[in-house]
């Protein structure tokens, strides 16, 4: 009897405790700009009562910066799994998903998964949100006014001084990121893209200062996106959505600017992003509660047409918008998966020289 009074006891005041705690529930998701279906978050807050705060970021420099102090705040991170992420799981930084809380895990492709199993043994700490890989952004028409011969697939295009040199005049832009660029400059050069050789970086450096006087802008992704869209360069190495984002921009506005996404022939380098939860999590059951949201296929079709990147849930292709579905720029064919590389985590003395180089990059010397 009193075992009954205590029980009913306790579960009032669970419940008087849960709806103000529910209330005010807090998820803090930092992520990539330009990088979700706004639509999803206001479900996901309407579905189950939580507040989204949102951050954004547009390198992993600037998402390594955050975490390093530690404290971050944020429940969900969405780490490239190569280095970022690979480095975070190996530090601990990170929470062990718990699988029973995420039922719609299974979702993912299992090859995929696989993939990403170098930077996570087991996969016990990321889910996969979305990938895509490394290359140009292009207005074919301007490249062919002051280059009418250049080759349009290959890195020669920005990274011949000769073709920079002319392409100078509609515009160059390079993403602000030594840790997502210098992989595709080094496999352009034919050297091990991870840079751990001193000789490696060093020539990659030569390559880089040698195109550096026609470089218009080393700017953020983000804003690389914004301006390529207007048409502002002719030319941008930065990441495949954000072109073809860029490209769906342009044809809108309709004022004839018309951009194209090159994977570069010499091998692009492919990443996948993780939708990860830092071990300090303010609320890491809100965080796994998004993940599952999340990989809901009608979910993630939705964020796929927003974005135009990739996702790993195979049910959700045929949701996904025809033409976003069809370009293989966004979907890349098997053919184009063979040329693409997978960059890995580099010694710390390497890494040193790699930001040293950056800086000199920057500096144009
Ligand atoms: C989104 C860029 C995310 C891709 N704007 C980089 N992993």
């Amino acid at each position: 009897m009193f075992r009954r009074f205590l029980a009913a006891a306790l579960c009032a005041t669970a419940m008087m405790a849960a709806s103000p705690t529910q209330a005010q529930q807090t998820l803090n998701v930092y992520n990539w700009s330009d990088y979700i279906d706004p639509k999803a978050v206001q479900r996901f807050q309407t579905e189950t009562g939580i507040t989204v705060r949102y951050d954004v970021f547009d390198s992993l420099e600037t998402l390594e910066g955050k975490l390093s102090a530690g404290r971050s705040g944020y429940d969900i991170i969405v780490p490239t799994s190569e280095p970022t992420f690979a480095r975070l799981v190996r530090a601990g930084a990170l929470r062990k998903l718990d699988r029973a809380q995420i039922p719609n895990w299974s979702n993912q492709d299992a090859t995929l998964l696989s993939r990403v199993e170098s930077s996570d043994p087991g996969n016990q700490h990321g889910a996969i949100y979305l990938y895509g890989t490394v290359g140009l952004g292009i207005r074919p028409d301007k490249v062919r006014e002051v280059l009418p011969d250049a080759p349009l697939d290959s890195l020669d295009l920005l990274m011949k001084p000769e073709n920079a040199k002319a392409l100078s005049a509609c515009g160059i832009a390079v993403m602000d990121s030594a840790i997502d660029v210098l992989p595709s400059v080094l496999r352009w050069l034919g050297k091990d893209p991870n840079g751990n050789d001193t000789a490696d970086l060093r020539a990659a450096e030569q390559a880089m200062l040698a195109i550096r006087p026609h470089v218009r802008a080393i700017t953020a992704s983000g804003s690389i996106l914004d301006a390529l869209a207007t048409g502002e360069y002719c030319v941008a190495l930065t990441y495949s959505g954000d072109v073809i984002q860029a490209k769906a921009r342009a044809e809108e506005a309709g004022r004839g600017v018309a951009i194209g996404y090159v994977q570069p022939k010499e091998g692009a380098q492919l990443w996948f992003d993780m939708l990860a939860i830092p071990a300090d999590a303010p609320n890491p059951e809100a965080a796994q509660r998004f993940i599952n949201f999340l990989l809901q296929p009608a979910v993630i079709a939705g964020v796929t047409n927003a974005v135009h990147y990739p996702n790993a849930v195979p049910a959700a292709t045929p949701l996904v918008d025809e033409a976003v579905r069809e370009d293989a720029n966004v979907y890349p064919t098997p053919e184009m998966l063979s040329r693409t590389f997978v960059a890995t985590v580099m010694s710390s003395q390497a890494e040193r020289a790699r930001s040293r180089l950056w800086n000199r990059f920057k500096a144009g010397r």
